[in-house]
């Protein structure tokens, strides 16, 4: 099937301040040298580089009543999520490159906004070896990377819960997680308590991601902006070295490009975040490639003869 995109714009956020191991800020380098906007131009997506978004240096510094670094996640997150609301504003698709996963939340809170304004529905595919649901009380690292999606859903510190200026910026209702196989025990009781559907590995493998995307992507309609939260930990270590918090029995390369091309025929994605590549941890970046291959999935490239 051939499907014509929006005008994407790629926003690069070079920050790690919210995770535990320094090197995601070289991820939109990576993912530039990897050739993203090459590989969209030459599907004939119109695409610009809007360069990296600014934000404080990393100080590195021990946890403070539970969070890393809050003040410095706080500005890179309103700084993205100002340049988001802009591009989505101009009927742009933002393609956030990050960065670590704590930049979901400007980047979704954006999306929430626009959403709320154009009467759209929202739907967030959040594919991740991990649910990133944890609290300043039940946090194993104050990393805020671990944090996202609680922060989303109106759990966390003022600055973030409210960056967007609605508390929550999104329901759990709103989030299906895919690939999770990471969840830590005090985590797994707030997943629970929320009633998130998650799409665990051991679900995958039971009933095959075929069946699992049907059931994430059930729903969807003309009116449903499908935001695509990609934290590369989703695939399998094996395939994909480069990131800071590898788990083993991952997504391997023919699901991986499953979800993409199933995403891509739902024909509703409407931003998306591709985050924790590590280049520093990475074999001649694979891992880069291996986004950006995935990435050519979303916007309809098909490895079979449906084009
Ligand atoms: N759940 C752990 C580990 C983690 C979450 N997200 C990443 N790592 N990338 C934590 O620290 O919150
Ligand atoms: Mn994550
Ligand atoms: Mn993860």
């Amino acid at each position: 099937m051939t499907r014509t995109y929006p005008p994407v714009s790629i926003l690069g956020v070079p920050t790690d301040v919210g995770a535990g191991h320094r090197g995601a800020r070289m991820g939109p380098e990576a993912l530039r040298i990897a050739g993203l906007a090459e590989a969209l131009q030459a599907r004939g997506v119109d695409v610009v580089d809007r360069g990296n978004v600014d934000g404080p240096p990393n100080p590195w510094l021990p946890p403070v009543e539970g969070y890393r670094h809050l003040d410095q996640v706080v500005a890179w997150n309103r700084a993205l999520m100002d340049a988001s609301a802009a591009e989505l504003r101009a009927g742009r698709m933002p393609v956030v490159l990050g960065g670590d996963h704590s930049l979901a939340i400007g980047s979704i809170a954006a999306v929430a906004n626009h959403c709320r304004a154009q009467r759209r529905k929202l739907r967030v595919l959040w594919l991740d070896a991990h649910s990133d649901f944890n609290t300043s009380r039940v946090t194993p690292s104050g990393n805020i990377h671990g944090m996202p999606v609680a922060c989303l859903c109106g759990i966390g510190p003022d600055a973030l819960t409210g960056i967007g200026g609605h508390v929550p910026a999104i329901t759990p209702d709103q989030v299906k997680q895919i690939g999770i196989r990471s969840v830590d025990q005090e985590e797994k009781r707030l997943v629970k308590e929320h009633g998130f559907d998650i799409f665990d590995m051991r679900f995958i493998d039971e009933v095959g991601m075929k069946r699992v995307m049907e059931q994430a992507l059930d729903g969807l309609d003309a009116d449903t902006h499908l935001h695509v939260s990609f934290d590369v930990d989703f695939l399998d270590p094996g395939i994909a070295p480069g990131t800071g918090t590898t788990v083993p029995g991952g997504v391997n390369y023919r699901e991986a490009q499953l979800v993409m091309e199933m995403i891509a025929d739902s024909g509703r994605m409407g931003s998306l975040d591709v985050v924790e590549v590590s280049p520093a941890l990475d074999d001649r970046n694979v891992t880069a490639e291996l986004a950006v291959d995935l990435v050519e999935s979303l916007f309809g490239k098909s490895t079979l003869m449906r084009d």
